[in-house]
This record gives C-alpha cells, structure tokens and sequence, in this order.
C-alpha cells in the first residue's frame, strides 16, 4: 500500500463569510483504503440532497491538503455532508461515508418577520385580497410547491399569482399542502360572513380557514365554474373574536393537480339575533288549559329554541324555530297554592301565573237542604233556577256526594231539592 493511503487527510471548508473559521474533518477513519487515489476527487450531499460537483474537492498527496470549498449553511446553523470519493481504479466513485455533521459558526440571523404586506393589518370586517398575503417569505407568510411566481403577476415570490378578469390578482397553481397567511385585526367580536371568490375549470379542491392555527370554517369546496377566470362565491358563516390575529387559507386536497383560484375574501357583519315574545306572560286559572306565545326575531336566519322551566308547562308546539314563529304550551290543572312558572324562548322569558286551586264548596254532612250551588257558593232554601241550567252540572254536583232530592221543572225556572250526605 502506498503511504498515503495511511494520511488523514483533513478536508479544509469555509464557511461563505468573508472571515469564516474553517471546518476540518479527519474523514479517512470513513474511507477505504482503496478510495484514496492519484486524482482525489470527492463529491459532497449536503443534508441528504443530491450529490453534486459544484462541491467537488481535490487533495493533493504531497502536501496533504485538499482545496477549501464552500459549505452551504447561515451562520449558527448545523448540517451534514455525506462524501464520496473517485475510485480511479474502478472508474467509479465510492460509497458515502456516512452523514457526517458540521456546524456554521455565528450567531444565527433574526428569523423573517411576518408582517402586513400592506403595512397594516387587514380589516376585519373587510375584503382580503388573496394576493395581499403577508410579507416574511416562504414558511413564514405562505408555503408554495414550486419556486418563483408562476402567473408573474403582482409580487416576485413564489406564490403563484395571475391578473384577474375581476380585477386585481388572484392566487393560481394552487396544489394541495400550500397556505398563505394575512394578518388581520377583527374590529369585534361576533359572528361575520365569509364570502371566498373562486374559480375552476373543471370540478376544484378543498380548503379551509384557520384563525390563530384554529379551524373557523371546516372543508370549503371549490365547484367547476367552468373556468379559471370564471368566478363564484363560497359563503360561510363564522365567528371570531375582537383584537389582531393570523388567519390562514390553507388548501387541503387534492394532491393535483391545481384545487383553484382564488381572487378575494370578505367578511362582513351579521346583525345579531334578538328575540321577542308577544305577550311576555299570561294569567291562567287553577283548570290550566293551552295557547301560544308569538315569537319575533331580528333576522330571519336567527334559530330559537322554547324550553319550559317547571315541571307543570309543557311546550306543545313551536319548540325550535328560525326567524318570526309561534311555541304552544299547555298548563297543567294546579291543585295547590298560587304559582309562577317561566319559559326560556330565544333567551327571553315567558312568566305563567296561575291561580290557586279553590275547593267546591261542600255542604254540612247529615243535613237537608233546599238549595243549590249557582253559580258560587250554595243558598239555603228553595231556589228558583234559571233552565239554562244544564243536568250536566247538576250531574257533576251529585257526583261530589250531593243527592238529588227532588227536581220540578215548571217553565223558566227549576226547583231543585237536595239532600246532603248520607
Ligand atoms: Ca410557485
Ligand atoms: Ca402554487
Ligand atoms: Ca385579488
């Protein structure tokens, strides 16, 4: 074997700053004795990318130094390199020798801020043009599959942007995994309605929007417009919350090829929903019964549900409704003192009083009576009654334990003679 075959050979890089320190590997321990030949050319992967000449070293046997390359990398930032080296006997080059790390001295540079494209957060409510996504770069304001701007419009990064038919730009070359960012501040917290500007020719993809890295609209679909300029508006109602925040259209599937374009997003106010009810409470007697209560919205998308609160009020009718509607109730006979019951219908209440339960009169028991109950109460003595006086309540009289002692109709009046107890 030849003597040099035994060196350690010390591969001498620098990093790409003027003064940089350089890097030394003792590399020979990873090579085989038969790698280390006349010409000693080796070829460098830098962090498991393509092996490459234009980080070719040469070393020389006489003085055993190899030529200083430079490694890719920003200062303070840590690497590997897998080496090969040309076996001049074979022709060929070796094997790797294995991921061997290296570190760029330095402190490392300040990460991209991510900030406004426009220099102010975008206003929310407001339109978010697709094309005003955030400054930072890639990673930080947006992640595009390709480099450079494929439609060439507007900016000079890698998203990829076109002139719109509707004006303006609008984000094309759209693939699944991508994302851009806008910063937004939201002027007050409520529910908004998004409406998303899109195209496809032929049917598109989904997407969706994330708000501070939280889903505010789940799967959004792209339709067939009929072409890429041929726009169509998606809408959703979502709610966010007042202050400054990170909202991200984040475009999900499928992997290709492009899921769409994208001109514009807005988001515009909804009026909040109020209820009211018509009337606000009702007065019932102790036999309870059924009726209704009107309900009035402020929005006819708005949803309301009528829930009773007491065991004695059932909802009957009408318990969920969206926008202007009606909730029947039944009250149920009270058999005790006074009561107040409330239902809940779109967040206001509904009061039910209802009267105490008044027991019939009942007569002494073991006495006779001429008399009647009529209309309240019970008079002594033989009365006069008017015929319009059903047998049906003198039916229900006798069931209470009354006895019909004697009845004589004559015309315009009844006399009735009634017997008590037993
Ligand atoms: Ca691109
Ligand atoms: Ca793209
Ligand atoms: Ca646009």
């Amino acid at each position: 074997m030849r003597a040099a075959v035994f060196a350690v050979f010390l591969v001498a890089v620098c990093v790409s700053q003027a003064d940089a320190q350089r890097l030394a590997w003792d590399f020979w321990p990873n090579e085989t004795a038969s790698s280390m030949l006349t010409d000693h050319q080796y070829l460098l992967s830098i962090d498991n990318g393509p092996f490459t000449t234009s980080v070719a070293i040469t070393c020389d046997d006489a003085t055993r130094t190899c030529a200083t390359v430079m490694l890719p990398g920003t200062a303070g930032t840590s690497h590997t390199v897998d080496i090969i080296a040309f076996w001049t006997a074979l022709a060929a080059w070796s094997s790797p020798v294995g991921a061997l790390p290296y570190t760029i001295p330095g402190t490392p540079p300040p990460p991209p801020m991510q900030a406004p494209y426009l220099g102010a957060p975008l206003a929310i409510p407001g339109i978010i043009e697709a094309e005003h996504y955030d400054t930072g770069g890639s990673g930080v304001a947006y992640l595009d599959s390709d480099p450079g701007n494929n439609g060439g419009a507007s900016r000079t990064d890698d998203v990829d942007l076109q002139t719109s038919s509707e004006s303006g730009a609008n984000v094309g070359w759209i693939l699944a995994g991508e994302w851009l960012e806008y910063t937004v501040v939201v002027a007050q917290t409520g529910t908004y309605t998004l409406n998303a500007r899109v195209a496809s020719l032929g049917q598109g993809g989904v997407f969706h929007l994330d708000m501070d890295g939280a889903d505010i609209t789940g799967a959004m679909t792209i339709p067939d417009t009929g072409g890429w300029q041929n726009w169509t508006t998606l809408t959703k109602a979502v709610s966010l919350v007042q202050g400054p925040h990170v909202l991200r259209v984040s475009f999900d599937a499928p992997t290709g090829p492009s899921l769409g374009n994208l001109n514009f997003l807005t988001f515009a106010t909804v009026a909040p929903c109020t209820f009211s009810l018509v009337p606000t409470s009702q007065a019932v007697n102790a036999i309870g019964g059924s009726s209704s209560v009107a309900v009035s919205a402020s929005v006819s998308t708005c949803a309301w549900t009528a829930i009773s609160n007491v065991s004695w009020i059932a909802v009957v009718s009408g318990a969920s409704g969206i926008g202007n509607g009606v909730s029947g109730y039944l009250v149920a006979a009270n058999t005790g003192a006074q009561r107040s019951g409330t239902l809940t219908i779109g967040g206001q209440t509904f009061t039910v009083d209802q009267a105490a339960y008044v027991p019939p009169p009942q007569p002494p028991s073991g006495c006779l009576y001429d008399g009647m109950l009529y209309p309240t109460g019970y008079i002594l003595g033989p009365i006069s009654m008017p015929n319009n006086v059903s047998d049906a309540w003198l039916q229900a009289r006798l069931n209470d334990g009354w006895t019909l002692f004697s009845r004589r109709r004559s015309r315009g009046t009844t006399t009735f003679r009634i017997k008590c107890g037993p």
